[in-house]
């Protein structure tokens, strides 16, 4: 049938569904749900990593190939340096460039180097905004309780105790550089309320947040002539024969060739794994979300923690094919959008956590109750148009404007359609283990945002992405810059890598993949 002609189910029962009891699930119930639905359910999915830190822990078969996958680099390789700091930055993405910038005020030499352009990363793409108490109603401490709740109180509490304490004077620096928060009529920072939250706590740039926050801090990074390298992977750590990290090999994207770094700290920050495809998944995330800094850090003997749970944001694209698995922001949902299945009807509550929805939504479309496209995919619709009905023309327009525009390029209009949806791959909850100030088990390397873990336990909520970057951006920034003022640079030496080759073979790993990936295993080469 045509798309528009099976719009009409959300069009005709908008009245009935405004009546609806919708279903309040028992804590025992939500378990229930979650371990019958949830994509980190699928035991087939998942393998034990075969040696390294974190040698018999469970993760997804992808994941597991690329943390065991041999390095690019030779061990021979002549590691004079090209490039020699006090803090080589790694990535581009919001973590990265709040590292870089604090690192650089603290006085420390920088070098921020990022495998595609400056500011292209997950952290441009984030829509909904950034959960931070600064609501009179609110608190720290009920922001802390409502994480550990989303996370199923599996979350890291020293971690998690830092990122909510820090949250206002991140949003104090963040309008400081210039950020264009929403605001109220009377001129206060308008709040709203997320998924899982129990207070309205999201700060918002209508739905370009992550564009807004990446407007100001890459442009921070240009200001204050941050040495940049861009188009250039790094694909290798580089220690001394202690172990301490002294720097990294990076490839230069346009003619290949090696580039070493001498560096007495390195801060990795290259975001999350979305591209690897988990379970088949499409993904809402950037190109290089090829999760590098997980192998990177795990040849180094970093161990990794929760590598068995990943974010399936519930609502990504189904229809039109160009927009499959793309983000539609959760931001509808907490404005009232319902969720829809084939029969008319609300099945949850919109605003439970993800890993609820989620879990409600595959099961809707498993038991026969979903909405199959014409090219074979399947989804629920979310009712959009609710949003005009209820809240008056144009709504859409204030508070939506990318995802007004981006159904429009391909002839969708949200303000009269609703849109189908299915939950398409979105974070990665675990990562590198971290201390409060970032750093890792191993000396001088640290890892900030979505490449580290044990902050959001086995669910993050919304928008608390965001506020990790910034906070664990800057702790990582400032305590590494403080360790250079003291420390010495490092022998550069590729010790590691033989220990981890050696490991490798002892365990008779056989495995033909390079990591990190850098990019797609889609990407077409000149030769393709
Ligand atoms: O934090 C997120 O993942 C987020 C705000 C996403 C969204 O739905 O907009």
């Amino acid at each position: 049938m045509d798309i528009h002609a099976l719009h009409q189910v959300v069009h005709n029962s908008r009245d009935s569904r405004r009546a609806q009891a919708l279903p309040k699930l028992s804590p025992a119930e939500r378990d229930t749900l979650i371990k019958k639905y949830h994509p980190d359910h699928r035991e087939a999915a998942y393998r034990p990593v075969a040696f390294g830190p974190n040698a018999g822990d469970l993760t997804v078969r992808e994941l597991a190939s690329v943390l065991e996958g041999d390095s690019p680099v030779p061990t021979e390789l002549t590691l004079t340096p090209d490039y020699t700091v006090d803090v080589l930055v790694v990535g581009g993405g919001g973590a990265g460039c709040a590292a870089a910038l604090h690192a650089h005020a603290e006085g420390a030499k920088v070098l921020l180097a990022t495998k595609l352009r400056l500011a292209d990363s997950n952290s441009v793409m984030a829509q909904g905004g950034m959960q931070i108490a600064v609501a009179p109603n609110d608190s720290p401490v009920q922001h802390f309780l409502d994480t550990l709740k989303g996370g199923h109180m599996k979350n890291d509490h020293d971690l998690l105790k830092t990122m909510v304490e820090e949250g206002p004077s991140i949003a104090k620096w963040l309008l400081e550089l210039g950020v264009l928060f929403d605001r109220d009529p009377d001129g206060n920072l308008h709040v709203k309320k997320g998924g899982g939250s129990t207070k309205e706590r999201l700060l918002t740039c209508s739905d370009y947040t992550g564009l807004e926050i990446m407007r100001v801090l890459k442009d921070e990074v240009l200001n204050q002539k941050i040495q940049l390298l861009e188009f250039a992977a790094a694909i290798e750590l580089l220690s001394d024969e202690q172990g301490t990290c002294t720097g990294a090999v990076l490839q230069d994207l346009d003619n290949k060739r090696f580039v070493v770094v001498a560096a007495k700290a390195v801060i990795l920050a290259t975001g999350g794994i979305g591209r690897l495809h988990i379970q088949g998944f499409p993904t809402s995330n950037h190109y290089g979300a090829t999760g590098d800094g997980l192998a990177l850090a795990y040849r180094m003997g970093a161990p990794l923690v929760q590598i068995d749970t990943f974010q399936y944001h519930p609502s990504g694209g189904v229809y039109p094919e160009q927009l499959v698995g793309q983000l539609v922001t959760e931001g509808i949902r907490s404005e009232g959008g319902h969720l829809v299945n084939s029969k008319g009807e609300r099945f949850v509550n919109e605003l439970d956590t993800r890993d609820v929805v989620s879990s409600s939504i595959i099961r809707e479309c498993e038991e026969g109750r979903g909405i199959r496209t014409a090219t074979g995919r399947v989804g629920v619709w979310l009712d959009t148009p609710l949003l005009e009905a209820e809240q008056g023309e144009g709504t859409l327009d204030k508070h939506f404007p990318a995802m007004v525009r981006q159904y429009e390029r391909y002839g969708v209009d949200i303000r009269k359609d609703p849109v189908l949806i299915y939950p398409t791959l979105h974070y990665q909850n675990g990562g590198v283990k971290i201390d409060s100030n970032s750093e890792t088990s191993v000396k001088n390397l640290f890892v900030a945002g979505e490449t580290s873990g044990g902050l959001h336990g086995r669910n993050r909520l919304m928008g608390n992405s965001l506020l990790d970057l910034m906070v664990f951006g800057k702790r990582s920034g400032l305590t590494a810059a403080s360790r250079v003022k003291t420390a010495s640079q490092g022998k550069l030496t590729l010790t590691h890598l033989q220990r981890f080759r050696a490991e490798s073979k002892k365990h008779g790993v056989t495995s033909q993949v390079i990591s990190p990936m850098v990019l797609p295993a889609y990407t077409r080469t000149q030769n393709t």
